[in-house]
């Protein structure tokens, strides 16, 4: 390991950038002559749109343009995408109903986009805004997860029972023959509570256009510009698609937020050409809230079946899942594919059935949060597998360690084929970390102090470096992903590397530097990485499902590895020696079994000097791409166990130690890795103990801004205690798993197995607020 390669904690380079306030997100960027957007949004959950009144608006001073559904629709602009293809039990595929970029009829939820203004300012914009007259008919919301199947009012014609899709996995017959055999039943109900991503940047957008070259350019807060370009010019009618060029440039958090086409970049796209002027549009917290796609809401009932000697005979679990008001583009694919099969855990389960129920709802579309649908499933299996054990008298961890996995590679009965991993380690080196064996005495003296302390453990395991795409194509995704990457050699040794990967707070200009820097051996600082623009980077898939690592920095892998080979030939002609007698070693090329040698910078120079060889001998230059497709999934997998103590007077919960041993494969930076892992824990703490969005009954969001929707602080959260164990991924060079979200999901089971251990099992529901948690320990005091 040199001291900025592979393995080395090397501080982050962009870093330096971000806290000197230099990072440059979209709404630093002003276009010249730019104009400004101001969406009017449904005050309604559900009501048709009766009249758009829009005459005093337009007349008013610096308005440049009022559009609404109508407009659009006379454009042809199309529908907004839904992504994977879903089809129900009976084979019948999912119900998609339309979602216009601005509504045309009807509106869904509230925070639906119902006209734009355009105007030379954002206060013009929005003052005309509010005299725009909207007649409204009101219709009965559909809003609980739970009841919207077969409610009196259909969300979309469509669906009129509000089913997307009533979706299985698994084999009924064997799980039912399981159940029957079985000496102990565990069920529990549970709910994953709505949660909203709130990166610190929210969304923005400017869309432009020039007219003599026909060309749109979009400059927007997205993970996966390439896919939003492709997407985008199909659904506007541009084309080719390289009239459209997208630019996302440094992006402040997504959590899978701003993977997603959302309306608003849409219209901005398509209201530049016609108001012939750039037009910006910057989210404010509160649209935020209302309009970004919300993360998970499942409502599920499950049962595990025992045999006598604690196994595990089989799990059956029924869950709804609320996708909200329209599909935003990976909501069919978050409880279904990313859910069901990662249900049997780390455990040896001979029989799973799962049936999930996709249901419209007047609210916020819900897709892709930090985790997507492995969150859920852990949540699930981790609670059972906790109050079975606790139900048949044995130890948490002892049980879970007899059920593990404990040969590879593991076919599951739902899909997954795991292909390595060591459970027993991960726990070994946790039990340890978190000093377990003297947890009772810890938990005696909380009980002197009138406390009351609890430990809670959750064995996560996920599939992610999400791409191979010959199996999310089978899934129903209809597309590959792959990632690509070109690396760029400058004469003096400098290097360029694109990659279709989007860091929007990964670290990725350190850590695919990193990789750059230990397989050349040149300094860290001479490589740079360039993302974030469809004009730069000529395709990529973006950044999520924890998959730049595994699969975005193979791709960078694959190159490095042309441009050695393509090096050593340089080298050859330069050296005078054969090819075959050329080694690279250290960043040096040379001849074996003498002193003569070049570093890898005087190659490149030699490679663009090109005169040591002719064109028909060898291409001068020194530029090589590769794109990457893995032959499967990479399997992070770790135990987290989280240590807690409950003042019952009060029903604060006070986080007293979090350790996390976590399997990510070979670590590139042990320190981003890290920094991962904690920011997904306190998420995970978020879910469990503070955040939750909800509706009222006629649709309205009542947490619609931080002082209602509470998020983690930093006084919330321990130091957390972090460990590693290492199996390298065998299905890419690197032998890399994602590690971007295995805090998010192992977290809330931990938390919450924690918190029901010190209020005395008691089934509580997440986010476990102060009341909730003092109401049932004054249950638990009750004799
Ligand atoms: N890495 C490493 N060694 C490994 C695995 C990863 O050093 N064995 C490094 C990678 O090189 C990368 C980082 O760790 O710099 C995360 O890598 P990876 O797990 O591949 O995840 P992605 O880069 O694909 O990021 C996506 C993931 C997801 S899905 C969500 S959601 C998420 C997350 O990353 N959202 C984030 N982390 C986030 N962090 C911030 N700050 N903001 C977000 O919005």
């Amino acid at each position: 390991m040199t001291a900025s390669g592979i393995g080395a904690p090397v501080r982050r380079k962009e870093d330096q950038r971000f806290i000197t306030g230099k990072g440059r997100y979209v709404d630093d960027f002003n276009r010249p002559g730019q104009a400004h957007a101001y969406f009017l949004r449904s005050p309604h959950a559900h009501a048709t749109i009766r009249s758009i009144d829009a005459a005093a608006a337009r007349a008013m001073p610096g308005v440049l343009g009022v559009f609404t559904g109508e407009d659009l629709a006379a454009d042809k602009v199309g529908n907004l995408i839904c992504g994977w293809m879903i089809h129900s039990k009976d084979g019948s595929p999912m119900k998609a109903g339309p979602h216009p970029a601005l509504a045309q009829g009807k509106v869904r939820y509230v925070g639906d986009h119902v006209a734009v203004v355009v105007a030379e300012s954002l206060a013009k914009a929005r003052d005309a805004a509010e005299a725009i007259t909207v007649e409204y008919d009101l219709l009965p919301a559909v809003v609980e997860t739970a009841k919207a199947q077969g409610a009196a009012t259909a969300v979309h014609e469509v669906a009129p029972d509000n089913v997307v899709f009533n979706w299985h996995l698994g084999d009924k017959g064997a799980v039912d023959s399981a159940f029957a055999r079985a000496k102990h039943v565990t069920t529990l109900d549970l709910v994953n509570n709505r949660l909203v991503p709130n990166p610190i940047e929210p969304r923005a957008a400017i869309g432009e256009y020039d007219e003599a070259e026909e060309q749109f350019t979009l400059y927007t807060t997205s993970q996966n510009p390439h896919v939003a370009r492709l997407v985008l010019s199909a659904f506007i009618g541009i084309a080719p698609e390289n009239k459209l060029r997208v630019v996302a440039p440094d992006v402040g958090g997504g959590f899978g937020s701003k993977i997603f086409i959302y309306a608003e970049e849409t219209v901005c796209v398509w209201a530049a050409k016609k108001v012939g002027r750039p037009v910006k549009w910057t989210s404010d917290r509160t649209e935020a809230f209302l309009a970004d796609a919300h993360g998970r809401d499942h409502v599920t009932h499950a049962e595990m079946a025992l045999d006598e000697n604690g196994r595990i005979l089989g799990l059956r679990v029924h869950t709804v899942a609320n996708l909200g008001a329209y599909l935003s583009t990976f909501a069919s694919s978050v409880p279904t594919y990313l859910y069901a099969p990662l249900l049997s855990g780390q455990y040896n389960i001979p029989a799973i059935y799962c049936e999930v129920d996709g249901v419209y709802t007047n609210t916020a579309p819900v897709d892709a949060y930090r985790g997507a649908g492995r969150p859920e499933a852990t949540f699930v299996i981790e609670r059972l597998v906790e109050v079975a054990a606790r139900q048949t008298g044995q130890d948490p961890a002892r049980f879970r360690r007899r059920n593990y996995i404990k040969s590879f590679p593991h076919q599951t009965p739902v899909i997954m084929n795991y292909d390595v991993g060591d459970y027993g380690a991960s726990l070994d080196k946790a039990l340890e970390a978190a000093d377990y064996k003297h947890f009772p005495k810890r938990r005696r003296e909380s009980a002197r102090r009138g406390k009351l302390r609890g430990i809670g453990f959750s064995s996560y395991i996920e599939a992610c470096g999400i791409a191979p795409s010959q199996a999310v194509g089978a899934l129903g995704a209809g597309v590959g992903l792959w990632e690509s990457a070109e690396v760029r050699v400058n004469p003096t040794g400098s290097i360029e590397v694109l990659t279709g990967s989007h860091s929007h707070g990964q670290g990725h200009e350190t850590t695919f530097a990193q990789l750059v820097a230990d397989r050349l051996g040149v300094p860290i600082e001479s490589v740079n990485i360039v993302h974030g623009d469809t004009d730069k980077v000529q395709f990529g898939m973006g950044t999520y499902g924890s998959r730049s690592g595994a699969v975005g920095m193979s791709a960078i892998a694959k190159a490095l590895d042309k441009v050695i080979a393509k090096g050593r030939k340089v080298a050859a002609y330069a050296l005078e020696a054969g090819e075959g007698d050329i080694e690279f070693k250290d960043g040096r090329f040379s001849v074996a079994g003498t002193d003569r040698s070049l570093a890898f910078g005087e190659v490149a120079l030699q490679a663009y000097i090109a005169h040591k060889f002719t064109g028909a001998e060898l291409e001068p230059g020194l530029k090589e791409g590769a794109f990457y497709d893995p032959t499967n999934f990479t399997f992070p997998a770790g135990m987290h166990i989280c240590e807690l103590e409950v003042d019952p007077d009060t029903g604060h919960v006070t986080i007293e130690r979090f350790t996390a041993v976590d399997d990510f494969g070979t670590i590139i930076n042990p320190m981003i890795v890290e920094g991962q892992v904690h920011g997904g824990i306190a998420q995970g703490v978020g879910q469990a103990l503070f955040e939750g969005a909800v509706y009222d009954a006629e649709g309205q969001l009542v947490t619609a801004s931080f002082m209602d929707y509470r998020m983690p602080r930093a006084a919330d959260l321990p130091s957390f205690e972090v460990g590693m164990t290492v199996t390298p991924c065998p299905s890419n060079p690197l032998g890399i798993k994602g590690c971007g979200e295995a805090g998010a999901i192992a977290a809330p089971a931990a938390v919450m197995n924690a918190l029901t251990d010190a209020l005395g099992h008691e089934n509580i529901a997440m986010p476990a607020t102060p009341l909730a948690v003092w109401r049932a320990a004054q249950r638990a005091r009750q004799p």
